[in-house]
């Protein structure tokens, strides 16, 4: 990077961040930007009770579905991913815990603290870190929660739509290369992370998650200091955040500033107690009953998303109509991806897009043909190791994980 003084980024950071400390006083009267209640309140309907949701504008965002001010929790509109196989930074997802969310920045003065079972701890600035990087990978980030506004029984949580994922470029420097240089002791067990957001008042946990050392280690997991090629925004973790391919969000810990090393099992509430799914094979519990014995949440199944028509659409009949979308999973990739027209009776192959990785959405299109009515259309994928998507939710009481293969109803005219 040039010097602060000739680099258009930093130019606009410091705006950027002057504009999010301003409306840090904003947030914490739970107000929404000065712009955003001038302009006539956009909504959009999430397609469940309760789902009807305003459209507002955070800093270095554009407009995108509110679903809590304090914390900032805002959903990506589902037409972006219609538009963009990488979801541009202004429509990326937020999603915090605390409202103690960081308003304002200093990449000069900001360090990254590594120590616990370490031979040597470490203090790291964003350029020695960028010293270090390289690392480049495109890889979804998706909330645990992503969907869950559509469980039946409805469940506790941020009754979320399907626009809390997303997918990024990352770059940043491999989380092996940094605890290498630490050096690991022998008897190392987990890897727990700490970012710069805070609870509201003393007591709230902290959020705080922790990998298995071989996890961390792995070469994959990556401390990521640019999204897109571009810093990134403030409200998904400058300057730094953990990127923990093919897994849930929670562990892609952002403002990343404390590394432990750890001679045990982390113990904090958001490993223990949180972000936990059943420990059987589905990660599911029949409707309505609780859950025996649980353990953390892991790696995400395979998901499929048709974004080029919505739920009550009219199409063309008897023309050719080309559907589009998208699918993913935990890192095996996309083997293959059918849709239904009949409400899946009969299935058929789509053509895949481009491969940006196995950890990347995948496009996806086909052609079909409708006579005049009502249909059922269908999106069904197939991980490379055979995982693919049940045709009947399942169910957990966190509203985790969902995956069933999606109906959008259209009507051709
Ligand atoms: N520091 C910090 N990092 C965090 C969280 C948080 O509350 N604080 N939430 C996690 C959760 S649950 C998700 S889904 C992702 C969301 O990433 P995004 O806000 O960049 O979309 O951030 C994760 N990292
Ligand atoms: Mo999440």
């Amino acid at each position: 990077m040039g010097s602060e003084k000739d680099d258009p980024h930093s130019r606009q950071r410091r705006a950027v961040l002057r504009q999010a400390g301003a409306l840090g006083a904003a947030w914490s009267l739970g107000g929404l930007a000065a712009d955003a209640l001038a302009a006539p309140p956009r909504t959009v309907n999430l397609g469940f009770d309760n789902g009807e949701r305003e459209l507002v504008a955070y800093p270095q965002k554009r407009p995108l579905i509110l679903l809590t001010s304090r914390p900032p929790q805002l959903e990506t509109p589902f037409g972006v991913f219609n538009e963009n196989i990488i979801t541009p930074n202004d429509a990326f997802f937020v999603r915090y815990h605390w409202s103690g969310v960081p308003t304002s920045i200093d990449p000069g003065t900001y360090r990254l603290h590594v120590g616990g079972n370490v031979n040597t701890p470490l203090e790291l600035s964003l350029a020695e870190l960028r010293q270090m990087g390289g690392m480049e990978l495109t890889a979804v980030n998706q909330c645990s929660g992503n969907s869950r506004g559509f469980f039946q029984p409805r469940v506790n949580g941020g009754q979320l739509g399907n626009g809390a994922m997303g997918n990024a470029r990352w770059t940043g420097v491999p989380l092996k290369t940094v605890l290498e240089r630490a050096g690991l002791k022998a008897g190392s067990v987990q890897v727990s992370f700490n970012g710069m957001d805070m609870p509201p008042v003393a007591g709230g946990p902290d959020f705080v998650k922790a990998l298995d050392v071989d996890h961390a280690m792995d070469g994959e997991v990556m401390l990521a200091y640019l999204m897109n090629g571009a810093d990134l925004p403030v409200l998904n973790g400058y300057p730094v955040r953990l990127i923990v391919p093919g897994y849930y969000g929670t562990y892609w810990v952002k403002h990343v500033n404390d590394i432990q090393v750890l001679d045990k099992i982390f113990d904090g509430f958001w490993m223990a107690s949180a972000y936990r799914i059943p420990d059987n094979a589905c990660a599911c519990v029949p409707p309505g009953t609780s859950v025996a014995k649980s353990r953390p949440i892991g790696r995400f199944d395979v998901r499929s998303f048709i974004t080029s028509v919505a739920n009550g659409a009219k199409v063309k009949a008897g023309q050719d109509l080309v559907l589009k979308g998208i699918a993913f999973d935990g890192g095996s990739g996309i083997a293959e991806v059918a849709v239904s027209v009949d409400g899946g009776n009969t299935w058929r192959t789509a053509r895949l897009g481009e491969d940006l990785g196995k950890y990347s959405f995948r496009a996806w299109s086909a052609s079909v043909r409708l006579p005049k009515g009502a249909h059922d259309l269908k999106v069904r994928a197939v991980s490379r190791i055979g995982q693919s998507q049940p045709m009947a939710p399942l169910w957990n009481p966190p509203g985790y994980m969902r995956n069933v293969v999606e109906t959008t109803r259209v009507t051709a005219v």
